[in-house]
């Protein structure tokens, strides 16, 4: 605020105190000790490893923020065009590791940790997650923030402050169980803003006036208010002193107070009650992914967070004092699913109703600002809202909503006159009882650009989801940007060895800024000694894996096995029942050997994490096939460690750490079209596994970077599935006989009460096998058999691994936001003048 700011006279007296953070190893630990003497109100008798982790996160946090400040002052000064990303979802993670690699100082960091007395490993692990996600699509914004931050772009992320993340998963008897993530006990990574707050309305009623000018003007009144209070996260770039801002809201009520008078008067409960329903709005994430349920509470955190973050960056502009027309060149706003597509409607009656433009000059601004991602083409995640539970909650949006279907479904009579069809099809508002809001359509025609998030998904919606929209607007409007991830937190901070080895032959740590800078490994792909340090690391990846597999489920495994890992959100489409089928297979397989035969066969461990959302039967139904499949194989002496079965509690991102550089061979098999890109199959091979996958999403295009004799693909094509599915329905389907035999297994009891599991068996018997497990059954089989023949021959497997990792530089994140600020956002990077080196 300009009114806030000191006057020049006492300006040098700012200068003269200004903080700088500390420098070296011993300032580190004087400020480490000052966390814990004052802030923490401990001293050295009574320093725990979590008072270790909080000073230590506090003297790191002290150090961004005056960093986040200096680029907020950068930012604003060169009154470049800024980035928005509004994601209702960001998987953070941990913090500290990432902050402390990001500003070069985690040597330094273990250092002074370890003349303090503790090992830097166990502080890091102190941290608990922040997990303000459910998978794919919140921790592809986290993944963002870095790259954005890290490539000096102008950007802010806007998102709910929840106050319960993802659940916890504990797995009991077999059985998932959740249990709340409250995360905020201590979270020393916000800054709470109680000054920076917006007041949210919802309800009431709609009233047109006619101005002296006799232009008609509509007003929302009444209703209720919330208020919406900003903490921001500070995101430190990695080598540069960039440092953005994640921006959080969280809800309050209005008044910030229960109503004494209520309370006075012995009517305590609904004293407190108005309260308690504004804060319930921030209160949870839904856990549904790729699932949309239509919960009003949903619509109303939707809400809620849009018109937060709109208001402030109206604000922000309005600083500027640009005129209105200017508003797309200072700012793009990029929408991370149809979660914020309410953003279009907010901004339009920002502009008609309060600052009193025309529709037509208002609209342009609005389409020019938007772009619009889209992360699936399954219908039943596609969001629809009801039109009375709009009406009621946003009325005045409601109403622009139509008018924006209006003017819309105008255009497309114009060009393609009397069809009908063609304006049924393509309106904002389904004709259904109750009507729905489609908001993929809304998103799409109110944004200037659509993309897709791999290449066969963004053919796909341009060609089934989207084809009309590609008719009415062309096809440039269409465009693909394939994910990518972050080579600093899934390469250097999840596997820092693998990180030196490679940084030791490609000369330094150039890599983790330009991916692409990987392809000089494979000079060294013969090389003894470097392919002898590389097993070595996967080994050791393997041994703390199998660790933490002891520890966690009492399975003892072997790190000489090949470890098969499919991690993921627990989903039928994602056909995790396809691979514990498959693994019951091998275990038949396995028994019908004689003992001789048995011992020429190859070991395996099989590890599956994931959570299934709460409500979803048969995701719940595959975690229990899992656990008592493990229960029967894991104790059958005659198999020893041949096969070993094990579920692992709770995946989140910091397990993903661990799990991802441990794995051999991973499972990305979903039935082929569904899966817009998958992100994990990228950090599984940047991370030395192969994987092995359908042609569905990214595995395509890894396929096409580290070539077909690298990765282990099999089953139909996505062209197949209509005609493969059509022929279920109408014809008798013969289910795959050794599938057969595996569910003959599961029926005889085999694996505990068969009834527990027969959902799982019906969907593919009875019900038309949706996802295709019996069609791909053998061919994934088949793939499996190459995969232990191709893990016989060690030195080939290791050249595999070394080729594939050096043809990964494609997949940094970095790449993707280049291309999304050159094709989408048209924005630059901000020259940062003293770039840091780490
Ligand atoms: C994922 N989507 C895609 N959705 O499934 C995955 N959905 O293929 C892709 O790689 C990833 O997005 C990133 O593009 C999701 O993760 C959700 O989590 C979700 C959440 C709420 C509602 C609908």
């Amino acid at each position: 605020h300009v009114e806030a700011s000191i006057p020049e006279p006492q300006r040098e007296a700012w200068t003269k105190h200004q903080v700088g953070g500390f420098k070296d190893k011993d300032g580190f630990e004087s400020e480490v000790v000052r966390h814990v003497e004052t802030t923490l109100a401990r001293s050295l008798y009574n320093c725990d490893e979590a008072a270790a982790y909080s000073a230590t996160a506090l003297a790191f946090r002290d150090r961004l923020i005056l960093e986040w400040n200096r680029t907020q002052q950068r930012q604003t000064f060169s009154d470049s065009k800024r980035v928005y990303y509004l994601s209702l979802e960001f998987l953070m993670g941990r913090a500290l590791d990432n902050a402390m690699l990001n500003v070069g100082q985690k040597d330094l960091a273990k250092d002074g940790l370890s003349d303090l007395g503790f090992r830097i490993e166990d502080v890091i692990q102190q941290e608990h997650d922040a997990a303000l996600g459910n998978g794919g699509l919140g921790r592809l914004a986290a993944c963002f923030l870095d790259s954005l931050a890290s490539l000096n772009y102008p950007a802010w992320g806007y998102g709910l402050r929840y106050r319960y993340g993802i659940f916890k998963q504990e797995i009991i008897d077999g059985y998932q169980v959740e249990v709340p993530d409250y995360w905020l006990d201590f979270n020393p990574w916000e800054f709470p803003r109680h000054d920076v707050t917006v007041d949210i309305q919802f309800y009431g009623k709609v009233s047109r006036e006619t101005n002296e000018k006799g232009k008609a003007i509509s007003q929302w009144e009444g209703g209720e208010t919330v208020k919406a209070v900003a903490y921001d996260v500070p995101i430190p770039g990695y080598a540069t002193p960039t440092t953005n801002n994640l921006r959080l809201w969280s809800s309050k009520a209005a008044s910030g107070e229960f109503d004494f008078q209520k309370f006075n008067s012995g009517d305590y409960e609904s004293s407190v009650a108005d309260q308690q329903r504004a804060e319930t709005i921030s209160a949870v994430l839904y856990p549904n992914d790729n699932l949309d349920r239509g919960k009003e509470l949903r619509l109303k955190q939707q809400y809620f967070w849009v018109a937060a973050s709109l208001y402030d960056i109206v604000r922000r502009f309005k600083k500027t004092r640009r005129a209105w027309k200017e508003f797309p060149d200072q700012v793009a706003i990029q929408l991370n699913d149809t979660h914020p597509t309410l953003a279009i409607v907010e901004l339009q009656r920002i502009l008609i109703d309060l600052e009193g433009l025309e529709w037509d000059e208002a609209w342009n601004i609005v389409v020019n600002t938007f772009g619009y991602t889209n992360h699936t083409v399954l219908p039943e995640a596609l969001e629809k809202w009801s039109v009375p539970l709009i009406e009621n909650l946003l009325p005045r949006h409601l109403q622009i909503i139509y008018d924006i279907n209006l003017y819309f479904l105008q255009t497309v009579e114009r060009q393609f006159p009397g069809d009908s069809d063609l304006l049924r099809d393509v309106s904002i508002v389904e004709e259904s009882e109750p009507k729905m809001i489609r908001m993929a359509y809304l998103a799409i025609v109110g944004s200037h650009k659509v993309n897709g998030v791999a290449e066969l998904h963004s053919e796909l919606i341009r060609t089934t989801i989207f084809k009309d929209f590609v008719r009415i607007f062309g096809p440039d409007k269409f465009t693909n940007v394939t994910n990518g991830i972050t080579p600093r937190r899934w390469l250097h901070q999840a596997n820092p060895r693998l990180s030196e080895l490679i940084a030791s032959k490609t000369g330094g740590h150039g890599f983790l800024k330009d991916l692409t800078d990987l392809n000089k490994l494979e000079l060294y792909v013969d090389d003894k000694e470097f392919r002898k340090e590389w097993a070595e690391i996967k080994y050791a990846n393997k041994v703390r894996l199998a660790k933490h597999i002891k520890a966690t489920t009492g399975v003892t495994v072997n790190p000489a096995a090949l470890f098969d890992v499919q991690v993921k959100r627990i989903h039928e489409y994602k056909r995790q029942q396809m691979n514990i089928f498959g693994a019951i297979h091998r275990y038949l397989e396995l028994k019908a050997m004689s003992p001789e035969q048995r011992q020429k066969q190859m070991r395996r461990v099989s590890i599956f994490g994931g959570k299934a959302a709460p409500g979803y039967w048969m995701a719940k139904q595959i975690i229990h096939l899992i656990n008592s499949v493990g229960a029967v194989v894991n104790n059958d002496t005659d198999i020893g460690d041949l096969l070993k079965v094990v579920f692992l509690e709770d995946y989140n991102v910091s397990k993903a750490e661990m799990i991802i550089p441990a794995s051999d061979i991973s499972e990305h098999i979903s039935t082929a079209g569904t899966e817009a890109s998958g992100t994990s199959n990228m950090k599984f091979v940047l991370n030395g596994g192969l994987i092995i996958g359908t042609c569905d999403g990214a595995n395509i295009e890894i396929t096409r970077e580290v070539s077909q004799d690298n990765i282990f693909l099999f089953g139909h094509l996505s062209e197949q599935v209509d005609d493969l599915r059509y022929a279920h329905q109408s014809g008798e389907h013969v289910v795959d006989p050794k599938l057969v035999r595996v569910f003959e297994e599961i029926e005889k009891g085999t694996f505990g009460n068969p009834k527990d599991f027969s959902d799982l068996i019906a969907a593919v018997r009875d019900h038309g096998d949706y996802y295709l497990v019996s069609d791909d059954f053998s061919s994934y089989v088949d793939s499996h058999t190459a995969v232990d023949e191709a893990y016989r021959d060690q030195e080939g497997w290791i050249t595999k691994c070394i080729t594939s990792v050096s043809r990964m530089g494609f997949f940094s994140s970095d790449r993707c936001i280049n291309e999304y600020a050159e094709g989408i956002w048209n924005v630059e990077p901000l020259n940062t003048t003293q770039d840091k080196t780490v």
